[in-house]
């Protein structure tokens, strides 16, 4: 049991961690066909949390035919209306369960339970409640056509793309489930669902609330496994007629790769490397505060993550003395004990990954302002660091770190500040401070990056759409584009 623990679990909890967990297909909790499983460690103490059958190649043979079952089948044959009210019914089944959900979330994430209990199990019931709504309103539309001396009608149709697989990450586990499978089911396709090897608790647990919604059989599978089995054979399975993929951009290369047999569609949500950009104008304190949250959320493990700030020159050493005096105060701890406000980092491997960076940094020349290494000796801790007098050329600039480290770094004026905040092979988030809402919009339609906040960071809403430009994605999440990744598009056109 984790040594850490002060929060009294949910017995409900309990169980499930102390229980081997299955694999869920065609409505039903079942063993992997190798009768493998694997270890989910609680990284708060790196000790393990729950055993987890581990899906490969043969589970993925089932989970699909499982899916193209119902997608012929009783899916097809619901109303959308009678969809809708089942993708209603999840959500509303997820906020009954909050405490049970923001517990295992918390105990297989690490993150803090309130942040869990506050924003990650009340978004994925958000998202259901909106995708459900959807159901109903998949449109086409009726078009004139310009061909002399004939009359036609012709018209479009939205249909459902088919059996899709979904592969998220570890660092908002049931919140991605919710992103990915609450869409595709208001479109009316069927889903196998791949959660990271780290943290598969919260979507297996999910899939048995998605049954007591009435959801028929089949229409979603959850397969917890590895990448480098489950996931790549999902992405390259001809059974499969999408796949949707967030995580790294270099994994996201393997799945377009692999995707290209079939050329089944591909939608992509990968890593950023985001500027958070404050002008000499903006509220100091809410411009501090803001730019401290933007990297320090989710410790960093945000693909959106503020990560270059980029200070103008005559507030420099305000902001970063600001966002330091955060990065001090912040108290770290497992996500179960009620003061902590930033837990361990996901796993071992992150915790090298991210370290490495801050030697990396160091070794380019990089000053430390505050933090710059491990916290404690157990679990996977890693101190908010701010680093300084950095070059456009270095690691720590470049790319990805998806932990808790911002590089700081000055800038002059508008002219300069969007090519700087654009140089970068992502495009997913940016921010803006600034009292001046001229130059806000100014700059915004500058930046090429997916979304823009301004006066604010991370504010995550599921009829705001989300993706990436350049190297950060293919295609929308949330609102109603993402209908459009779900969705073929079909013309009719009738002679009249
Ligand atoms: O990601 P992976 P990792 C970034 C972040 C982080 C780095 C590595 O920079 O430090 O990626 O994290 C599955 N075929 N992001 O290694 O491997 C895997 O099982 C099919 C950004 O954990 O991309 C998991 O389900 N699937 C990011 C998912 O891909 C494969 C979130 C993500 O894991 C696969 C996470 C393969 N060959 C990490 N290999 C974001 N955009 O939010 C792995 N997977």
């Amino acid at each position: 049991k984790p040594t850490l623990m002060t929060v009294t679990l949910e017995k409900s909890v309990e169980d499930f961690v102390a229980t081997p967990r299955q694999l869920f297909i065609d409505g039903r909790r079942v063993d992997a066909a190798s009768g493998k499983t694997f270890a989910t460690p609680n990284p708060a103490t790196g000790q393990p949390l729950a055993h987890v059958a581990e899906a490969d190649a043969e589970d993925v043979e089932r989970a699909v035919r499982a899916a193209r079952r119902a997608f012929e089948g009783p899916w097809s044959r619901l109303t959308a209306s009678e969809r809708g009210r089942m993708i209603w019914r999840i959500g509303d089944l997820i906020l009954e369960h909050t405490e049970e959900l923001a517990q295992l979330e918390s105990l297989d994430n690490g993150k803090p339970l309130a942040v869990a209990r506050a924003a990650d199990i009340p978004l994925a019931a958000d998202m259901f409640h909106y995708m459900a709504g959807w159901a109903t309103k998949i449109e086409g539309n009726t078009i004139a056509l310009s061909v002399p001396g004939a009359a036609f009608h012709a018209y479009t149709l939205r249909e459902p793309i088919g059996v899709i697989a979904q592969i998220i990450p570890w660092n908002f586990p049931l919140l991605m489930a919710a992103w990915k499978l609450a869409p595709a089911l208001a479109t009316g396709n069927t889903v196998i669902l791949k959660p990271a090897e780290q943290t598969p608790l919260t979507a297996l647990r999910l899939a048995e609330l998605i049954a007591q919604a009435g959801i028929p059989d089949g229409v979603v599978n959850v397969l917890p496994g590895y990448g480098e089995s489950a996931g790549a054979a999902l992405a390259a399975h001809d059974g499969v007629d999408k796949v949707a993929f967030t995580g790294s951009t270099e994994v996201g290369r393997l799945i377009v790769r692999a995707a290209a047999g079939n050329l089944k569609k591909v939608s992509l949500e990968l890593g950023g490397k985001s500027p958070n950009i404050v002008f000499d104008d903006a509220d100091p304190e809410i411009a501090v505060q803001g730019a401290a949250d933007a990297i320090f959320f989710n410790h960093g493990q945000c693909c959106v993550a503020g990560s270059r700030l980029f200070i103008q020159r005559d507030r420099f050493e305000q902001v970063v003395e600001g966002v330091a005096d955060i990065a001090r105060g912040i108290r770290l701890g497992s996500g179960l004990e009620p003061d902590t406000q930033m837990g361990p980092l996901v796993s071992a491997e992150q915790l090298q990954r991210v370290t490495g960076y801050l030697d990396a940094g160091r070794g380019e020349g990089a000053r430390t302002v505050v933090g710059g290494g491990r916290h404690g000796e157990q679990g996977y801790f890693v101190q908010p660091t701010v680093l300084t007098d950095t070059r456009p050329d270095m690691k720590v600039v470049r790319e990805e770190i998806f932990g808790p480290v911002v590089v700081a770094s000055p800038f002059s004026d508008l002219d300069e500040i969007a090519a700087q905040a654009n140089d970068t092979t992502y495009g997913l988030g940016a921010g803006i401070w600034t009292r001046d809402i001229s130059k806000a919009h100014a700059l915004a339609s500058k930046i090429r990056a997916g979304t823009v906040w301004i006066n604010c960071y991370n504010v995550f809403d599921a009829a705001l759409p989300f993706g990436g430009y350049k190297q950060s994605g293919w295609g929308r999440e949330m609102g109603h584009e993402v209908l459009e990744a779900y969705t073929e598009v079909k013309a009719v056109c009738t002679r009249l």
